[in-house]
């Protein structure tokens, strides 16, 4: 019903920014606790967001001004050129949220006037294979509607930034996983076995497929943070952080403060982990099943609720 499906739209945003915020302090770090992570979410402070929500916001805003009228395919609802300019306008105008390298240099040369398939190849000739297009694509989640479209839009949204195939991958990855995490019932038991055929389906390439098996292992042998990041990466590149965060939600399906304590605790690129990890818990179990005294100190709240109602 639309509660439920309101509910789900707000979860899976905030999840992402909850993850995100809560994830930054300790964004690089290996060992990080229990306690660590506690003390900030029980904390009093605003929780500041970073490059991963900012974007995410953009991509968010961008869907909910094309929702209007009926595109004849879905990549009618991305004009990618557009997309571009705005994801770069967002870096300039406060490129201290924590962006990576490459992705700084083809922003500056987008808004100096530079089209965007030649900005980004000037920076990486193969295209960047880092987690940027993943970390941002959770909304795609709730405009596509089978796993096809998701699919579709997934890398139509990440390829202006992201061209290397595990980029783009690694979005489908990420976008599929949560378009199919929106359409289970909160309640309904997550198996690690039934939930990423689907996905991995989606994502055709002998890394991948292997990395989406291991998945499936290290979700049905328990493992911990620590084995976790080991087997599967834990570093700012597609393939070794989106399969880590679907592993988060696997782990812990149902408990969304249990998923991001377990994609931060794996170390390494922790904001980008927790947000991809928290969308997906939160687009399962819904906003109501966050923890509810850090969702209140976001910094993007506002903006959080109005494209998650506008989506929903
Ligand atoms: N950048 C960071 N964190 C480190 C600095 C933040 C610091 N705390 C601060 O405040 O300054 N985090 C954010 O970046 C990641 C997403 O990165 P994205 O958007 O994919 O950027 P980029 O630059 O395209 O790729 C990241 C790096 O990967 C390497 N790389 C990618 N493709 C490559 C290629 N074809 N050849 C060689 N190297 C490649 C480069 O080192 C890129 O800089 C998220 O973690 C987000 O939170
Ligand atoms: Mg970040
Ligand atoms: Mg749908
Ligand atoms: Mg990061």
């Amino acid at each position: 019903d639309d509660t439920s499906r309101i509910d789900k739209a707000r979860g899976l945003l905030f999840g992402l920014a909850l993850g995100d915020c809560l994830g930054a302090p300790f964004e690089g770090r290996s060992g990080v606790t229990e306690a660590d992570i506690i003390a900030m979410q029980n904390g009093t402070d605003l929780l500041r967001h970073t490059d991963d929500t900012a974007l995410a916001l953009v991509l968010a805003r961008h869907l909910s001004r094309r929702l209007g009228g009926t595109p004849r395919t879905a990549t009618g609802r991305i004009d990618a050129d557009v997309l571009a300019l705005e994801f770069a306008e967002a870096w300039r105008a406060e490129p201290w949220r924590g962006y990576g390298g490459g992705v700084t240099k083809s922003f500056e040369l987008i808004v100096a006037g530079t089209a965007w398939r030649e900005a980004i190849r000037a920076v990486f000739p193969d295209g960047s294979f880092g987690n940027g297009g993943a970390m941002r694509v959770a909304p795609i989640a709730l405009v596509g509607g089978d796993v096809r479209e998701v699919a579709e839009l997934a890398r139509r949204s990440a390829e202006v930034t992201h061209a290397h195939p595990d980029a783009l991958h690694g979005a489908v990855c990420q976008a599929v996983a949560a378009h199919l995490a929106l359409e289970l019932a909160p309640t309904e038991p997550v198996r690690a076995r039934e939930f990423v055929p689907p996905v991995r389906q989606a994502v055709p390439s002998p890394l991948w497929e292997d990395k989406l098996d291991r998945v499936v292992e290290l979700a049905e042998q328990e493992a911990d943070p620590a084995e976790a990041a080991a087997e599967l990466g834990n570093d700012v590149s597609a393939p070794a952080s989106v399969p880590l965060a679907l592993l988060a939600f696997l782990r812990h399906p149902g408990r969304p403060d249990a998923t991001l304590r377990f994609a931060i605790r794996a170390g390494g690129d922790t904001d980008t982990v927790a947000a991809m990890a928290g969308a997906l818990a939160g687009a399962h179990s819904g906003y109501t099943a966050l923890p509810s005294h850090a969702v209140s100190r976001l910094e993007a709240a506002k903006d959080l609720h109005l494209y998650a109602e506008h989506l929903a």
